[in-house]
């Protein structure tokens, strides 16, 4: 949650730079706690399999932006809502193993569906009926049956940290003597200090103050009244259960309960989320929570196991992006290996860029070929991917928000085909280029790439869900690593799926790089280049199944990525 239309973004710009910069917080109190101290060279152990998200490619969508319903109810308005996005379910995945057009993907994460007075809907005025603009709670059911019908999962934003101040809850609470007082956060006086980016936090309404971390029009929910825990947590089981969602993703999190002046990851938002993650596993065992805590990878793993299944990992989608543009390895080894350290393997979220921050094309200068290079280390590296709608298509954008989150090009139109009328917010300048009719005709565009990174990750154990092992290059512009399954050997023995991924991050070709890795997979490989289907030289298995000196690719061309399948042959 960082998307408040309200906020200037001068204060956005602030609060994202102080996360970007691993600047924990302005509190004092959290200030002076110690430092995690992470030894890099210790793998958390364990499987790397946990639940169906890893076996996902997520895609996250804003219904607002995807599909005007093209006939019927709410067509023409130029608001994206459940019917348009049925019609382009198959664009996703058309549920048909034997075709390979659709991008493949099996879940998807939804950006907020319920009532809120807002285009983005993160503040909520009723959590059990379907947005307006967007259809009807039936409509809703019919999107879930046709996405289930397909192979693909579906998780729901969750925003429990607040509601809108039009929500009648607040309504009621704003009443000195209401009822429902308590279920908001109330001063008689303004306490006077400010929130962790120094921003105000405490709003005047009537004779009173109220919390509110991101905004006057979002009130925080006051969870030590243990009724505001019980309407939140059965407004999360219904969802699971009624509405047949599977999971959610929740919003700022570590923003939960504040503790006096400490109002980032309190001690009782941990024991609350206990409670929270117990009652989605009651309601549907397979339910998969993920977590938004925009803070450093020490501070976000503390979240994973027992109160969210997974976070999303911001420092390393920094990371890979650095690393794509200043053609610097280094930069993603190093926090690929941190997060290695931290988190159960494969227990995190994946992605370039999300809804609050700038595109990563715009991020990448649009320069198509380190964009490339970004989505082959996505979605062949461990974790669970998400990807950005739009971002199979190179799209771009900067602030303000609205402009992170314009209408998907589907062609090269005024309205991208997004609808027939006005899009509530107009496509991109470079559409011409940025659309999927004009990139599914050319073999080496964007969309291409991440349709077939997407299949081969479905289809290989090992980059799905696999091991990961960093490999040497010799050469500080070339990332290169293993994923391996089907064998808890830490050094690869008996491994019944290999996958070697070599990225040139440099703008020039590569010959000077020689692959070292401590493997002991077995004595000779017989390897195929599966992207582009070029030749591979084999390596030298004769020492003990360990490679030292391989170079399976003579030349590695500018800016871009191999996935390599090194079969196995046993003597
Ligand atoms: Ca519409
Ligand atoms: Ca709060």
């Amino acid at each position: 949650m960082r998307s408040i239309r309200s906020f200037s973004s001068a204060v956005l710009f602030t609060a994202c730079a102080g996360l970007a910069l691993g600047q924990a917080t302005v509190n004092p109190d959290a200030a002076k706690k110690p430092a995690v101290e992470i030894d890099i060279s210790k793998p958390k152990e364990g499987p790397g399999h946990v639940g169906w998200w890893n076996d996902a490619v997520f895609y996250q969508i804003f219904v607002r932006s995807f599909q005007d319903n093209p006939r019927g109810a709410k067509s023409g308005d130029g608001i994206g809502d459940f019917q348009g996005l049925i019609t382009r379910l198959d664009y996703l995945n058309d549920g048909d193993p034997k075709t390979d057009t659709d991008l493949g993907i099996n879940a998807i994460w939804l950006m907020p569906v319920m009532q809120s007075p807002s285009y983005h809907g993160y503040d909520v005025i009723d959590y059990k009926t379907i947005e307006q603009d967007y259809g009807t709670n039936t409509d809703f059911q019919k999107f879930m049956e046709e996405a289930h019908k397909r192979g693909i999962k579906v998780i729901l934003d969750l925003v429990l940290n607040h509601t809108s101040d039009k929500h009648p809850w607040f309504t009621e609470s704003s009443k000195p003597k209401g009822e429902q007082r308590d279920w908001y956060i109330w001063s008689p006086k303004d306490p006077g200090y400010k929130g962790p980016w120094n921003q105000n936090v405490w709003h005047k309404r009537g004779a009173g103050f109220y919390y509110g971390i991101f905004s006057d029009r979002m009130p925080d929910l006051n969870y030590a009244n243990p009724l505001v825990t019980r309407e939140m947590l059965e407004i999360t089981k219904w969802g699971l259960t009624d509405m047949k969602v599977d999971g959610y993703r929740l919003d700022a999190i570590r923003h939960l309960f504040e503790d006096g002046q400490l109002q980032e990851s309190a001690p009782q938002t941990f024991e609350w989320l206990k409670q929270y993650f117990a009652a989605t596993k009651e309601a549907n065992k397979d339910a998969f929570n993920i977590g938004e805590v925009w803070a450093p990878s020490d501070q976000a793993a503390m979240y994973v196991g027992g109160m969210m299944d997974a976070v999303f990992e911001f420092d390393l989608a920094s990371a890979m992006i650095d690393a794509a543009r200043d053609g610097d390895a280094k930069r993603i080894i190093d926090a690929q290996a941190k997060v290695r350290a931290l988190y159960p393997p494969n227990q995190y979220g994946r992605f370039l860029s999300n809804h609050d921050q700038t595109r990563v094309m715009t991020r990448l200068r649009d320069d198509e070929a380190s964009g490339q290079v970004a989505a082959v280390m996505l979605l062949t590296g461990p974790g669970i991917p998400f990807i950005y709608f739009g971002e199979e298509l190179g799209m771009t954008g900067d602030k303000p928000d609205e402009n992170l989150r314009t209408p998907m090009q589907w062609e090269n139109s005024r309205t991208g085909g997004f609808t027939s009328g006005k899009p509530w917010r107009a496509v991109q300048p470079d559409i011409a280029r940025k659309n999927l009719a004009t990139q599914r005709k050319d073999d080496d565009s964007m969309f291409n790439l991440y349709r077939k990174l997407v299949q081969l990750r479905t289809s290989s154990e090992a980059l799905r869900a696999g091991q990961y092992m960093p490999v040497e290059s010799g050469h500080p512009g070339v990332y290169a690593f293993i994923r391996y399954s089907g064998t808890d050997d830490s050094r690869g023995r008996n491994a019944t799926d290999v996958k070697l991924v070599i990225v040139n991050l440099t703008a020039q070709p590569v010959t000077q790089y020689s692959l070292k890795a401590p493997v002991r997979f077995g004595s000779r490989g017989v390897s195929k280049e599966l992207l582009r289907g070029i030749a591979v030289n084999e390596a030298d298995w004769s020492n003990s199944g360990m490679f030292v000196e391989w170079k399976p690719i003579t030349q590695l061309e500018p800016k871009r990525g191999y996935v390599i399948d090194v079969k196995l042959v046993k003597d």
